[in-house]
């Protein structure tokens, strides 16, 4: 498999502006963009015929600086502007020599810039790229039920989704199974009995759009059917061949998130030889699985799944480098909310005094323009804490001479 990844993001708008403050008019700034930029692409994957292919580039194409032969065969870096690119593109897909997964890899590493379409989930919209959005995280399961039993359980669950939805979440995440590592899989009938009273009870009381966090056909299927928007499948696909029928079907949305292992044994000796690219390959696969059932791309979003089957350090690389995975052209989702590297970062913190770290994460994300959506427990606090970063990095009055 052929992949293309931008080592830098650089928001486009940022050359904008320089062409502002110089005074370059709005009419020839598309050729300029075109003409400026110094993209630096590395890739992976290639065979025989896409090496030979890209050791005779010509001048007017992108430069090209294979890696070593024998040590990491099919990589190499191209570099150039975003015109050169284009050609390259032009002249990949005109070979009849079978280079269209180069030209394809290339063109989605150049896209990575364009923001995906808007996802209407019931009565909301979801313009991605003008703010990180916020999903808030309802637990179903017994650990948070009170001595009540189970209806008291349903009811403060309830309570507290709706008061995440009052705090300014964007979507609820409703949950029946924990995924914590270490924990069991529980029978979908008693996941049914956990989420299905809360989705009912939060359906019937506020506008903002449900997802279930499920890897079962026969939940997800009951939770639509009760007025779920969006089913979130901790395993990519990958548990339940009827999930992304019933999805389909439902004319639901999905996100599918990246997990290495089960659960039960995913923490016990993660390993990659590359996260980003093994992430990138299992997201390809598992969007390949929802496309292949019917559901539409606008309605996929991806998630690289930190702390599920990740050490502490793949958890940070991801998240450095979460641009990369920008290269699959769909809204992005990330959980980092009270997770154990946080804990660790800030001097071994337990779960519940990690909230400072949630809200650096979070910041952090934003600021550096990674997530479209992020997974919290604490809603109103991040949305504080994203309300600054989305502004610093969206600011555009650098005085006068900045203005059009
Ligand atoms: C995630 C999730 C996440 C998505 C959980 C926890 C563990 N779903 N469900 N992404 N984490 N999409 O909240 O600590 O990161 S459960």
């Amino acid at each position: 498999m052929i992949r293309a990844r931008p080592l830098t993001f650089e928001p486009p708008e940022d050359l904008v502006l320089a062409f502002r403050r110089m005074g370059l008019t709005e009419a020839s700034q598309p050729a300029l963009l075109k003409a400026l930029p110094f993209t630096r692409l590395l890739l992976t994957g290639l065979r025989h015929q896409e090496e030979a292919f890209l050791q005779t580039l010509p001048e007017a194409l992108p430069a090209w600086l294979p890696g070593d032969a024998q040590a990491r065969p099919g990589t190499g870096l191209l570099t150039g502007r975003a015109e050169q690119f284009q050609r390259l593109v032009t002249a990949a897909r005109a070979d009849d020599g079978g280079l269209s997964a180069l030209a394809s890899a290339v063109a989605s590493a150049l896209a990575v810039g364009v923001s995906p379409a808007v996802l209407t989930l019931g009565a909301r919209r979801f313009e991605w790229g003008s703010r990180t959005y916020v999903m808030g995280v309802v637990n179903a399961t017994p650990d948070s039920f009170s001595d009540g039993g189970r209806h008291a359980g349903t009811e403060a669950t309830i309570a507290h989704g709706l008061a995440l939805a009052e705090a300014g979440a964007d979507l609820l995440d409703v949950g029946g199974e924990s995924t914590r590592p270490g924990a069991l899989p529980v029978s979908a009938d008693e996941e049914l009995a956990r989420v299905l009273p809360v989705i009912e009870g939060l359906r019937a009381r506020t506008d903002v759009p449900l997802s279930v966090d499920t890897t079962k056909a026969a939940v997800a299927r009951e939770a639509l059917k009760a007025g779920a928007h969006l089913i979130n499948d901790i395993t990519g696909f990958s548990s339940d061949a009827d999930l992304p029928r019933v999805v389909a079907e439902a004319g639901a949305a999905c996100c599918l998130m990246h997990i290495q292992g089960t659960p039960a044994t995913m923490q016990q000796a993660p390993r990659y030889d590359d996260v980003v690219e093994d992430v990138l390959g299992f997201l390809e696969a598992a969007v390949a699985r929802a496309g292949a059932a019917g559901i539409p791309r606008g309605r996929i979003l991806v998630d690289p799944g930190i702390g599920f089957g990740k050490t502490f350090e793949h958890n940070l690389f991801l998240l450095r480098r979460l641009h990369e995975l920008r290269v699959l052209g769909l809204p992005l989702l990330v959980g980092t909310s009270r997770k154990g590297f946080l804990g660790r970062l800030a001097g071994g913190k337990p779960a519940s005094e990690r909230l400072a770290a949630t809200l650096g994460s979070v910041a952090s994300l934003a600021a550096l323009g990674g997530a479209d959506v992020v997974r919290v427990h604490d809603v109103a606090e991040s949305r504080d804490a994203l309300a600054v970063a989305d502004a610093i990095r969206r600011c555009e009055d650098g005085g006068t001479l900045y203005t059009r």
